[in-house]
């Protein structure tokens, strides 16, 4: 593992710097009910095409993260086969005649342990990378992520994943209430609408990254080059 020197990522709203072995890399909700045609996401209407584009950068920042021997974690956005852990309030949202927890095109809709609740196999995790089954939006609510990251010493995080609006987002404003700071990768991260993408991203990067920082995965390639 490579835990030595600064690494500066060029970024907005000004240079991201790390320290080796105090930043981890985040990976939230690359799940195939989100992101595979067939699945809930589609089932919904929406346009899985926006966020599959995100696949391909991931792989690469993966395999460049992994080489270094960093830390990785990814979520999934699920809940109990008993739903003990789903809000009602959540359950009836949005006024769908199919909801989570339901029969859907892969298994029960975000329940954990059906197949279209799992990570997409092109970023499936290995041994060793930690997994943070999350019932909500944001990856710090209900979940072990922040005693996680204090026992591990992480201060920083890079995100990607999906959706940029809703639990990119929600995470990346749940880290910065605890300290900790976020640099979100446009091309990583993906909304089944685009003018949600861009607007996502411009509230974590305004009034001097008031959420955290923005920038291209090929500018942490290059840094960690
Ligand atoms: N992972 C995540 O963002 N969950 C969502 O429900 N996103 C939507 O955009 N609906």
């Amino acid at each position: 593992m490579t835990t030595t020197g600064i690494i500066t990522v060029e970024a907005e709203p000004y240079s991201f710097e790390f320290s080796p072995g105090t930043c981890a890399l985040l990976i939230i909700d690359m799940q195939r009910d989100f992101l595979e045609p067939g699945g809930f996401g589609e089932m919904l209407g929406n346009d899985v095409s926006q966020l599959r584009r995100t696949i391909e950068p991931n792989q690469r920042l993966l395999a460049a993260w992994r080489a270094k021997g960093w830390l990785v974690m990814h979520t999934r956005e699920g809940h109990r086969p008993d739903l003990g852990c789903l809000p009602p309030a959540k359950k009836v949202r949005g006024r769908a005649p199919t909801t989570i927890g339901d029969p859907g095109p892969m298994g029960r809709i975000l329940v954990r342990g059906e197949a279209g609740h799992d990570i997409i196999p092109e970023l499936y995790p290995q041994s060793g990378e930690v997994i943070i089954d999350k019932p909500g939006k944001g990856a710090f609510y209900a979940t072990d992520l922040h005693a996680i990251m204090q026992n591990r010493g992480i201060r920083q995080l890079i995100v990607t994943g999906v959706t940029t609006e809703v639990c990119v987002n929600t995470t990346v404003r749940e880290a910065n209430d605890r300290g900790y700071d976020c640099l979100v990768l446009q091309d990583c991260v993906g909304s089944y609408f685009p003018d949600m993408h861009e607007a996502g991203l411009k509230m974590i990067k305004e009034q001097g990254g008031i959420f955290g920082w923005v920038t291209h995965s090929d500018k942490v390639l290059a840094a960690l080059s």
